[in-house]
């Protein structure tokens, strides 16, 4: 799978995942195409090119073991991405149960649904049983693949489990792990039924990285509060071994979108636009659907800006972008319906017979309509009510030299730690005061703009992904250093 690319450092990446950035479709003939998919992780890790990376994940099918199966990996390794095959029912309980059910909910605040849990002890049990099993195979797959000297980057939440399997087999490999959502307080946290064996499995990397400082020190108490061991200002310390703990804010690439600016597909898709907008202001949202997200509450604050101020009900579009995401749990399901509920409520009763409130479309947008959609903009509104970092804000920003547009932008998203002196910041559950943040970015003079905007690219294009990955990847290098150098004194 790997041979030299051309250009970048010779140490080798292996990128684990729960998905590979791209999924496998299988095309009429037969054969297999791959497809990009959405969402923060893919972007960030697609802006990182000073390695030779590799990348192991599920390539978003099963496929049973013979020529087909062969085809599909020979496909995936032409890009460098490993496959790890998954049987279909571990996989489900594995990521749409103990993943998305359970982990995604509680690291957002969400706790615990007690009903369904105390009814479904079963199931919650076969979920752990299969999100243990899941993260063995990707051992077994990385292992296959890796060599001595190899640098390992496990992502996320999905596979916490995986850095104490690789090392109680290659106890030298360098592991890093890296968690893209927040970490919560230690009281949400110990709320988990597993919680000692998630934590001390992961507490085998060498490093752990979070998006902030909060997040790493929710996660050091976390460890003080539930393991007992101590914490340092370093991290956390286990009878005289030290796993580093830091933050490493992710970032964007930010000239893949000013490249893309140039580009006449997008000027034109911009032109198109300007005319079809010109006399309104536009607001843009750009998710993926899912609760986190702060959908239904962001259209209420428009609803309710456009009930207190009738002057500019066809003055202003507010376009909001819902990718659809986990589409096979049920309580994404009825999160689609209250949006589409919501929708056509304001628009139903705000729209005329020559404008409509509210311009919503639930799909993906290729790469060129979306960047499009962050120049002409005059707002971006990012209303998480949890969120790890958010990229779109700072996707926005890297698309706004030419208009300075106003990024409000929820307190308890980690971006707001980044980009919260440039943006309005709002708390995403007080439906008025983001009416009166609607209001505000509205109406904000050329000069504030102008100013606020600055500070915030100033961050985007100097906080890029490349130097996410090149920092934690050299700090990773360093822990491995020190600890050898300790083992050996
Ligand atoms: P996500 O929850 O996926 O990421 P975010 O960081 O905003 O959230 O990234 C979304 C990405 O998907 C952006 O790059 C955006 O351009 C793309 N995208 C969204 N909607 C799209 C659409 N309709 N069409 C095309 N592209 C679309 C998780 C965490 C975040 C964290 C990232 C990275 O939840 O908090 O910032 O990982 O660590």
């Amino acid at each position: 799978v790997y041979s030299a690319y051309e250009g970048t450092t010779s140490q080798r990446l292996i990128v684990v995942a729960n998905r590979l950035p791209v999924s496998a479709v299988r095309e009429r003939d037969g054969s297999w195409s791959l497809q990009v998919s959405a969402g923060g992780l893919v972007s960030a890790l697609m802006g990182v090119s000073n390695f030779r990376t590799c990348w192991v994940g599920w390539p978003g099918v099963y496929v049973d073991e013979g020529p087909d199966r062969d085809a599909l990996t020979a496909a995936l390794a032409k890009e460098y991405y490993v496959p790890v095959y998954l049987d279909p029912k571990v996989f489900d309980l594995h990521y749409n149960g103990f993943c998305n059910s359970v982990l995604w909910q509680l690291f957002h605040y969400v706790p615990l649904n007690m009903d369904s849990k105390l009814s479904e002890t079963r199931t919650l049990q076969f979920q752990w049983a299969a999100h243990q099993a899941a993260n063995q195979r990707f051992g077994e797959v990385v292992l296959q693949n890796y060599s001595a000297g190899d640098v390992v980057w496990v992502q996320d939440y999905h596979l916490m489990l995986l850095p104490a399997i690789l090392k109680s087999r290659a106890p030298k490999m360098k592991v890093g792990w890296f968690l893209h959502t927040p970490f919560p307080s230690s009281e949400i946290y110990r709320t988990l039924p597993v919680r000692e064996e998630v934590l001390r499995a992961v507490l085998k990397s060498d490093l752990i990285g979070f998006h902030t400082y909060d997040y790493a020190r929710h996660f050091v108490s976390a460890c003080t509060r539930i393991l007992g061991l101590e914490g340092t200002p370093e991290g956390v310390e286990d009878n005289g071994s030290l796993t580093r703990v830091a933050a490493f804010p992710i970032g964007i690439d930010p000239d893949r979108f000013a490249r893309a600016l140039e580009q006449m597909e997008v000027k034109a898709h911009i032109a198109q636009l300007l005319n079809r907008y010109a006399g309104r202001k536009v607001m843009l949202g750009v998710d993926r659907l899912d609760m986190i997200k702060g959908i239904p509450q962001k259209l209420l604050a428009f609803e309710k800006f456009l009930e207190e101020h009738p002057e500019w009900r066809d003055k202003v579009l507010l376009v909001q972008i819902a990718v659809p995401s986990r589409t096979d749990v049920p309580e994404y399901q009825r999160l689609r319906s209250m949006v589409h509920e919501i929708v056509g409520r304001i628009n139903g009763h705000y729209g005329t017979l020559t404008h409509v409130p509210i311009h919503h479309l639930d799909r993906q947008l290729a790469f060129h309509e979306l960047c499009a959609l962050y120049a002409v903009t005059d707002v971006a509104l990012v209303t998480s009510l949890r969120d790890g970092m958010n990229l779109v804000s700072y996707e926005y920003v890297a698309c706004q030299s030419d208009n300075a547009g106003v990024l409000v932008l929820s307190e308890f998203a980690g971006a707001a730690q980044s980009l919260g002196a440039g943006a309005i910041l709002v708390n995403p559950w007080n439906i008025t005061d983001m009416a009166a943040a609607i209001e505000d970015a509205l109406t904000m003079s050329d000069q504030e703009r102008r100013e606020r905007h600055r500070q915030n690219y100033m961050h985007v294009t100097i906080h890029t992904s490349q130097t996410w990955a090149d920092t934690f990847i050299s700090e990773l290098n360093d822990t491995h250093v020190e600890a050898e150098l300790r083992t050996k004194h």
